[in-house]
């Protein structure tokens, strides 16, 4: 079912090995001028511009943006409870890997009488997207909406697209969510039209105000991620979320059954979502490509997954170690990483670039989707080469705070004086010596 790409005897060097891997193209540059217009008209118009792009793209017209508090109560109340005993555990989990990841400030004594403190301080106000239509995932608003809270965000907006099944409301497990955690501000609207009026701010029909946001974070599909490419700047955005990816580094020793199955259940999401089998074991890889066979034919999406390991984005590769596997996944640098190997756990502690490890037989990728407690917006498309995924960090701000004596001043003066006259701007070299009788 996957294609195969051997690389048994021979590994190119890491830019090679990208440009042979499996992977999705996502053209963001394609939709930027579709979506200019719409953040535009946006911008100058408000909130009539947004229910017209609504309209157009969402087949629904909302009376008013801003969804109604009571709303979000009574999508609490309505969730099933076996669902809402399980996002209670999500969000639990959640919140205890990322209360670990809080900074504290750190203050350096330079010199005597010369300090530097990185104080960490939370944007002030964030836009978490949690998408509709075919992904409407109230796990995704735990995972946004967990760091945020952590960090000390202290002002939150939830947007996610209106549904028109749900009277021009975004999908009720999704306020649902959004009231379990507290958060109680949310807007009816998605897309690129949902960051334009993050960014820009607003006012709804009724007078409500939609007060302009320091950061817009979350996935969504590309003319959303267009959108933040465009306001980017404006706003601070976190990594561009693409198609999910799976790649599993395995070895003769891992079972088949569960490769196949973790490979299956991130092709579940998208046509276009990557599995990547990475294996030394020929024998493991023809025995995953019969289990994916069989197991696809029993799922409930199998055209879609179908379509998803049959796509140029995903594959196997041999290769003819476990080292050179290394080699290869560093270079792929998947948004998950799943390591079947005898000693995962010295294996997996070598992997230099993945969005998210999963370490042996027991941590499959789905149980990080949903309960592990690790955050699941992570990067893709290689980005985990250079990028993290959502953490509490993402929400922080480390400032330098710079506090020095006269007498430290004055001991470094002549290298300040120095480096200024270098880079020809001596004014910078009077500003100190100024304070210390020289010429102003
Ligand atoms: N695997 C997705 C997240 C997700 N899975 C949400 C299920 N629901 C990207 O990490
Ligand atoms: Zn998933």
């Amino acid at each position: 079912m996957l294609s195969r790409t051997d690389l048994r005897g021979r590994v190119p060097s890491p830019a090679a090995l990208r440009a042979m891997l499996p992977r999705a193209e996502t053209d963001v540059d394609a939709v930027l001028n579709r979506v200019r217009p719409i953040v535009e008209d946006v911008r100058d118009r408000g909130v009539p511009a947004v229910l017209d792009h609504t309209e157009r793209f969402d087949r629904v017209r909302p009376a008013s943006v801003r969804v109604p508090e009571d709303a979000l109560k009574e999508a609490l109340d309505r969730l099933d409870p076996a669902v809402r005993d399980a996002l209670e555990e999500s969000v639990r989990r959640a919140r205890a890997v990322h209360a670990d990841q809080r900074r504290t400030d750190v203050t350096t004594q330079v010199v005597a009488g010369g300090t530097v403190t990185e104080r960490w301080v939370p944007v002030r106000r964030v836009g978490l997207y949690a998408p509709g239509g075919l992904a409407v995932y109230p796990s995704s608003v735990v995972m946004n909406v967990v760091p945020a809270q952590t960090a000390g965000v202290e002002s939150l907006v939830v947007c996610s697209p209106p549904q028109a099944e749900f009277g021009g409301l975004p999908h009720p497990t999704i306020l649902a969510a959004a009231a379990l955690l507290g958060v109680g501000e949310v807007w009816a609207v998605g897309g690129a039209q949902a960051v334009a009026l993050l960014a820009y701010g607003g006012t709804d029909t009724d007078g409500a105000e939609l007060e302009p946001v320091d950061m817009v974070t979350g996935p969504g599909n590309v003319y959303l991620t267009a959108a933040k490419r465009l306001l980017r700047g404006l706003v601070g955005i976190d990594s561009e979320a693409g198609p999910t990816e799976i790649a599993i580094l395995a070895d003769a020793t891992a079972d088949p059954v569960h490769v196949a199955a973790d490979l299956i259940s991130q092709a579940e999401h998208d046509t276009l979502a990557a599995s990547v089998l990475v294996t030394d074991s020929a024998e493991l890889a023809d025995a995953v490509d019969a289990e994916l066979v069989a197991q696809v034919e029993r799922t409930r999406h199998r055209e879609r997954i179908t379509t998803a390991l049959r796509g140029k984005q995903s594959g196997c590769v041999l290769v003819s170690s476990v080292e050179d596997g290394l080699t290869v996944v560093d270079a792929y640098g998947a948004e998950h990483l799943e390591v079947q190997t005898a000693d995962a756990s010295a294996v997996a502690a070598r992997v230099r670039s993945a969005g998210a490890i999963f370490v042996g037989p027991h941590s499959p990728v789905s149980l990080g989707d949903y309960c592990a407690g690790s955050n699941h917006v992570l990067p893709t498309g290689g980005c985990a080469r250079h990028s993290s995924g959502l953490s509490v960090q993402t929400f922080l701000r480390g400032i330098h705070v710079v506090d020095y004596t006269r007498e430290a001043l004055e001991a470094v003066a002549p290298h300040v004086v120095a480096l200024a006259e270098a880079e020809d701007l001596p004014a910078h070299g009077q500003a100190v010596t100024a304070r210390f009788g020289g010429a102003g």
